[in-house]
């Protein structure tokens, strides 16, 4: 009995283990870009099938076994400079999913009271936790569903405020959404251990409470899901585009400046239209909804060290009417991740520093939400490892992450 029991979980493992896409012999070059001729040169890759820019100003690059070759002596026919930073893809996503494995075994008996930021949650365990604050702390938080998404999973909101869980309408509103891309699965845990300090130690932070949050931890609940179950690169949202293609990229779907990018297979395709997406109106509707007070807005993405200010549809860029607020608020949030021993985050505009994109959450937060600051966060990655970033050190940039959020509430 035992041994068929045994066979029957090897069996089962086997079977999730294959449903998963296999990144087996990908490889991901970093690259060292010395002129701007190089970065246009290195552009000409980015929609490529089997190519995937991880990092802003194709730094580095995940190439399918396919290409590899041709990807090789592109750059050095161009006298790109280059590593292979990961030599196998799969190797590192299968040891993430190794750890996870081992980890749920050995804590299994622990229930929602001893939450932790050592493992990435599932989006029920989200969903789950946000449910037990609003239902512990009532006079603080209320959660409600914002939306419903392509495949029917809903999209939750957390409204904390001392003002009975609700939005004041006289304090200063801070909308975070993370999660937007499915695959960022460090920003997600940070949003959460941000609503985990604000509600279960609220008594810590008078200061920040002084404003209400709105905070969206898993913007992109099927991509969020479809990362774990079948796919950990997945960016997109789950929309069937074609028969071929699924999925919208949510951050390229905003109604300001949005512009078409032809190929639904591309992992940054931008919906037949603004706002087509339901995730994308679902959060542009909280917005309205709370349009009178609407102050910072920070979409939360993995990754880069980066603290992106708008806008970034164009190069040369266009930049808000108070960048330099932008600029200085930026800056001293950078500080205070490096006062506790964190990483060098850049401050700058997003087109200029990372790359141009159109149809993001900053642009028309900034643009056309009427929220006076907005940022875009790129969290630190996983150093080699990228988007896998490994479980034991969410902690670190949870907590490192928090201190932005902070430093930047306390400036509006
Ligand atoms: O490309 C994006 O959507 C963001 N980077 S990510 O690696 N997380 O995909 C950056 C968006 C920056 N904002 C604008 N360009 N407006
Ligand atoms: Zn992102």
């Amino acid at each position: 009995m035992r041994s068929a029991t045994v066979l029957l979980l090897l069996v089962l493992t086997a079977v999730a283990l294959a449903e998963q896409v296999s990144y087996r012999n990908y490889k991901v070059y970093q690259t060292e870009i010395t002129e701007h001729k190089q970065q246009a040169l290195l552009k000409r890759w980015e929609n490529l099938d089997g190519v995937d820019f991880w990092e802003g100003n194709g730094r580095r690059i995940m190439i399918e076994p396919r290409l590899q070759k041709k990807f090789e002596l592109y750059l050095q026919a161009h006298k790109i400079p280059h590593k292979i930073i990961i030599e196998d893809v799969e190797e590192t996503i299968e040891a993430e999913r190794k750890y996870d494995q081992e980890y749920r075994r050995t804590h299994a008996d622990l229930g929602r009271s001893t939450i932790s930021f050592d493992n990435f949650w599932t989006l029920d365990e989200i969903h789950d936790y946000l449910d037990e604050l609003a239902a512990e702390y009532p006079s603080l938080a209320t959660v409600e569903n914002i939306g419903t998404t392509e495949e029917g999973r809903v999209m939750k909101a957390i409204t904390i405020s001392t003002t009975n869980g609700v939005v004041s309408g006289t304090k200063p509103v801070i909308f975070i959404d993370a999660g937007i891309h499915a695959r960022e699965w460090a920003a997600i845990m940070s949003a959460l251990y941000l609503i985990h300090e604000l509600v279960e130690h609220s008594d810590e932070y008078p200061d920040m409470l002084a404003n209400d949050w709105v905070i969206i931890p898993a913007a992109n609940p099927d991509g969020y899901e479809y990362s774990h179950t079948t796919n950990r690169l997945w960016r997109k949202n789950r929309f069937p585009v074609t028969v071929l293609c699924s999925g919208v990229d949510l951050n390229r779907n905003w109604d300001y400046q949005w512009a078409y990018t032809s190929n639904a297979c591309s992992d940054t395709y931008a919906g037949a239209e603004g706002n087509s997406e339901a995730e994308t109106r679902a959060l542009v509707a909280l917005m309205q909804r709370y349009s009178a007070n609407l102050r910072l807005y920070l979409a939360v993405h993995t990754y880069g060290n980066l603290i992106l200010y708008p806008f970034g549809y164009t190069m040369p860029f266009v930049p808000v009417s108070n960048a330099d607020e932008h600029i200085a608020m930026g800056q001293k949030a950078a500080a205070a991740v490096t006062a506790v021993g964190g990483p060098t985050f850049t401050v700058g505009n997003s087109a200029e520093i990372l790359y141009s994109a159109t149809g993001a959450s900053d642009d028309y937060a900034a643009g056309a939400a009427g929220f006076t600051y907005a940022f875009t966060l790129e969290l630190t990655g996983g150093g080699s490892n990228g988007f896998d970033l490994p479980a034991s050190q969410i902690m670190a940039v949870a907590s490192q992450t928090f201190e932005i959020f902070r430093s930047l509430a306390g400036d509006i």
